[in-house]
C-alpha cells in the first residue's frame, strides 16, 4: 500500500470540516478568562507542535514500554491511555522491574457504528495483539483495546485505518466521539440523527497532520510561520482547556445519557421529517472525593435551532469554551463549571454572537427511557435488530480461570462471546451499532437471516433467557485491573453485586421489575453513577459512597445517601429500602408503579437535587 492511499481514510474525514465561520478568532473578553498561572498541560499541548511532541522518538525507545510525562498525555489525542495491568504491579516491584506498560486504545466511532468487515479486523488485531484478548465497548459507543505493547502501537493504526476506522480525538482535550441514539435505521429521524452526528464529528476534529504522519507514516507537513495560525481555526494551538462531549439524541429515548456531555442536539420532528434541535450546554459527572468546587451537573437548555445551524452552533459552543473555559485549574475546566463562573445568559449570548444564529424557544418533548431494548426490534425498511445485552461491555471468550480469579459469576461459564460475534460478522449483511448502555446491536438483518442469527447468538451464550430486566439495567466502569484511577473494583464487582440485588427484588415480589443500578470506581464517574437511581461510587477497596435518587429518563442527579460503605453495608440498606418500595410506592390510576428513585424523594430517603451545584452537597 502507497503512503497516500495508506493514508486517506482519516484524512478524508479531516478534510470534511467545513468551516462554518470565516474567522474564528475572536475579540476574547479578557473578563471571562481565568487569569492565573496556567496548568502544565497548556504548556505541552502549545509546545507540542500540532500534537506531535516527540511521540515518534518515545515509540523507537525499547529500552522502556512506556512514554515520556508529555507524551504520556499527548498520545491520548490520538486515542491512547498508557496503562500497566494493577493486578501485577506490586509483584513486579518487587522484582524490580517496571509496570509493564501498555496502551489502551478507544476507537474514534461516531453513533457506534462498524461494519462486519471492520469487526473482523478487530476481533483478529485483540485476539493477536492484545494481552486481555478482549474488545471492550465503552459507556460511549465505541470499543476499546487493552493491553497493547509498544511494538505492536503502529500496526495497531494502519489495521484500524485499513478498514477505514481511527482513533483520532477519542481522549485528551478536544471534541471526543460523537453519540447518537443508537437502532438509526428505525425510522427517518434516527437515520439523520446519525447523519448529523457524523458530521459534528468531522467538523470538530483536530486538522493537524500528526495523526497520520506518526502512525501511518505520512509526509510530515511543517508548520511554518504563515501557516500556523490555520492549522487549527477551530480548536486552537492550545486545544481545549479540558476534554468535550456531544451527543445527538432523539427522544423519548435517552440512552445517551444527555447530561454527562457538554453539548447535545435534541432531535425535534414535525410529520416524520427532523426539522432542528433543541441544544443543552454543559452537562457533566465527575467530580473529586472531598473537593465541593467540583459537582455533577445537568446540561441547560439553550432554545431551538434549526437543521442547517447545526455545524455553526457546534462550532460557537467550542470555541467559547475554548476561550473562556478555565486553563488554570484543570478540575474546574470542563464547559460545565465555566456555565457557573459566567453565567448561563452571558455564555449563550456568546454562543449566538459567534455562530450568527438566535436560539428560537425550545420545543417540548420528553425523554422516558434510557435503557436498551433487548431483543428484537423491526426497523421501518423491513429489516430487523438484535439488541444483544453484554454484561460491562466486554467481549470475550471467558474461561475458567476468569471466574477463579475474577469472580464472574458462575452462571457466564458458557460465554464465548468474542468468537460468536464474530461468527455473526462472517454471515452478516447489515452492519453493529455499539450502545452507550456497552451492549451491541446487531443491525439490518433481513427476515430470511434472523434465524441463523439468533441461532449463532444463543449458541454462544450472546442470548440468554435468564437474564434478568435488573441486569441488563445495571452498567459499571472498567476500573481494576487497566484503570490507573480506580479505588474501588467495578466491573468486575457488578455481576456478582447484581445477583444479590436481584434476590432482594425476588424476595420482595419485584423480579420483573428494576432500578437503574450504576457502578463507578472513582467519582469521575465513568459508568454515570451520577445519573443512576442507585449509584455507587468508589471510595477504597469493597468502599463506596450510596447514592439515591435518579430518575428513569436520566433527567436528575441522585444524592448522597450514606458515605464510605462495604458492599454488604450497601446490600443490607437496598434490603430495607427495597421492601419498603414494594409496599410503600404509589400506583397511579393507568396502574403506573412509582419507581425506585421517586419513591426514595418523596418518602424523604433523601433529598431531591433540583439544582446541582446548589443541592447536590446540601
Ligand atoms: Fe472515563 C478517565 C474509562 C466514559 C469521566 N475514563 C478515564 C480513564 C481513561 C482513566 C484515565 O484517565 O487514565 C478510564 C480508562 C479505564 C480503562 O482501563 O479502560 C476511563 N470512561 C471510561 C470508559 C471506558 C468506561 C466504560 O466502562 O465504558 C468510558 C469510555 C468512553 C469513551 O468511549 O469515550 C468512559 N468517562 C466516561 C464518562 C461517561 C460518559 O461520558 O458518558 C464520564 C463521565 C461524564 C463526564 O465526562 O463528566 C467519564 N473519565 C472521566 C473522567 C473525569 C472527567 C472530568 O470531568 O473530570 C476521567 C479522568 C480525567 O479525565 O481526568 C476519566
Ligand atoms: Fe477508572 Fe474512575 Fe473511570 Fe471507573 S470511573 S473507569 S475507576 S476513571
Amino acid at each position: 500500500m502507497t503512503s497516500s492511499t495508506k493514508t486517506a481514510s482519516v484524512k478524508q474525514k479531516i478534510a470534511q470540516q467545513v468551516i462554518v465561520n470565516q474567522t474564528n478568532t475572536y475579540d476574547v473578553n479578557q473578563e471571562m478568562v481565568v487569569q492565573g498561572k496556567q496548568a502544565d498541560n497548556e504548556r505541552l499541548k502549545l509546545e507540542s507542535d500540532f500534537l506531535r511532541g516527540t511521540i515518534a522518538n518515545d515509540l523507537n525507545d525499547r529500552i522502556t514500554g512506556g512514554f515520556t510525562p508529555d507524551n504520556f498525555q499527548l498520545i491520548r489525542v490520538h486515542g491512547m491511555y498508557q496503562q500497566d495491568d494493577r493486578d501485577i504491579r506490586a509483584e513486579r516491584q518487587k522484582q524490580k522491574l517496571e509496570p509493564l506498560h501498555n496502551v489502551m486504545l478507544r476507537a474514534r466511532m461516531p453513533g457506534g457504528v462498524i461494519t462486519p468487515k471492520q469487526w473482523l479486523t478487530i476481533d483478529k488485531f485483540a485476539k493477536e495483539h492484545t494481552s486481555y484478548g478482549s474488545i471492550r465497548l465503552t459507556t460511549r459507543q465505541t470499543f476499546q483495546f487493552h493491553g497493547v505493547l509498544k511494538p505492536n502501537i503502529k500496526l495497531m493504526h494502519q489495521t484500524l485505518n485499513s478498514v477505514g476506522l481511527d482513533s483520532l480525538a477519542t481522549a485528551g482535550d478536544v471534541n471526543r466521539n460523537v453519540l447518537c441514539t443508537p437502532n438509526p435505521i428505525e425510522s427517518k429521524i434516527h437515520q439523520q440523527a446519525y447523519d448529523w452526528a457524523k458530521k459534528i464529528s468531522e467538523h470538530l476534529l483536530p486538522r493537524s497532520n500528526a495523526y497520520v504522519e506518526i502512525w501511518l507514516d505520512d509526509d510530515k507537513v511543517e508548520t511554518t510561520e504563515t501557516n500556523k495560525d490555520s492549522i487549527e481555526p477551530i480548536l486552537g494551538a492550545s486545544y481545549l482547556p479540558r476534554k468535550f462531549k456531544t451527543t445527538v439524541v432523539v427522544p423519548p429515548q435517552n440512552d445517551i445519557d444527555v447530561h454527562a456531555n457538554d453539548l447535545s442536539f435534541v432531535a425535534i420532528s414535525k410529520n416524520g421529517q427532523l426539522i432542528g434541535f433543541n441544544v443543552l450546554v454543559g452537562g457533566g459527572l465527575a467530580m473529586t472525593h472531598g473537593d465541593q468546587s467540583t459537582y455533577p451537573r445537568k446540561a441547560d437548555d439553550f432554545g431551538f435551532i434549526e437543521v442547517g445551524d447545526t455545524l455553526a452552533i457546534a462550532e460557537a459552543v467550542v470555541t467559547t469554551q475554548r476561550d473562556w473555559g478555565n486553563r488554570v485549574n484543570r478540575k474546574n475546566a470542563k464547559t460545565k463549571y465555566t456555565l457557573d463562573r459566567v453565567g448561563i445568559e452571558v455564555f449563550k449570548t456568546e454562543v449566538e454572537k459567534r455562530a450568527g444564529v438566535s436560539f428560537a424557544p425550545s420545543r417540548p418533548y420528553e425523554f422516558t427511557e434510557r435503557g436498551d431494548r433487548i431483543g428484537w426490534v423491526a426497523g421501518i425498511d423491513g429489516k430487523h435488530h438484535l439488541t444483544l445485552f453484554i454484561e460491562n461491555g466486554r467481549i470475550l471468550d471467558f474461561t475458567e480461570s476468569d471466574f477463579q480469579e475474577k469472580d464472574f459469576d458462575k452462571k457466564d461459564q458458557t460465554k464465548q462471546l468474542k468468537t460468536g460475534v464474530a461468527e455473526i460478522a462472517k454471515i452478516h449483511h447489515g452492519d453493529f451499532r455499539m450502545t452507550a448502555n456497552q451492549n451491541l446491536i446487531i443491525a439490518g438483518v433481513a427476515e430470511q437471516d434472523k434465524a441463523q442469527i439468533e441461532k449463532l447468538a444463543r449458541q454462544y451464550g450472546l442470548i440468554k433467557d435468564d437474564v434478568s430486566i435488573q441486569r441488563t439495567s445495571s452498567m459499571a466502569c472498567v476500573a481494576f485491573p487497566t484503570c490507573p484511577l480506580a479505588m474501588a473494583e467495578a466491573e468486575r464487582f457488578l455481576p456478582t453485586f447484581v445477583t444479590k440485588v436481584e434476590n432482594i427484588l425476588e424476595k420482595n415480589n419485584l423480579s420483573d421489575e428494576a432500578i437503574i443500578l450504576r457502578v463507578t470506581g472513582c467519582p469521575n464517574g465513568c459508568g454515570r453513577a451520577m445519573l443512576a437511581e442507585v449509584g455507587l461510587v468508589g471510595k477504597g477497596p469493597d468502599r463506596y459512597n450510596l447514592y439515591l435518587g435518579g430518575n428513569k429518563g436520566g433527567t436528575r442527579i441522585p444524592k448522597i445517601y450514606q458515605e464510605n460503605l462495604t458492599s454488604a453495608a450497601i446490600l443490607t440498606e437496598l434490603d430495607s429500602l427495597i421492601a419498603r418500595w414494594s409496599t410503600e410506592r404509589k400506583v397511579s390510576e393507568s396502574g403506573a408503579k412509582e419507581a425506585f428513585g421517586d419513591f426514595v424523594i418523596r418518602a424523604g430517603i433523601v433529598s431531591e437535587v433540583k439544582v446541582s451545584k446548589r443541592d447536590f452537597y446540601d
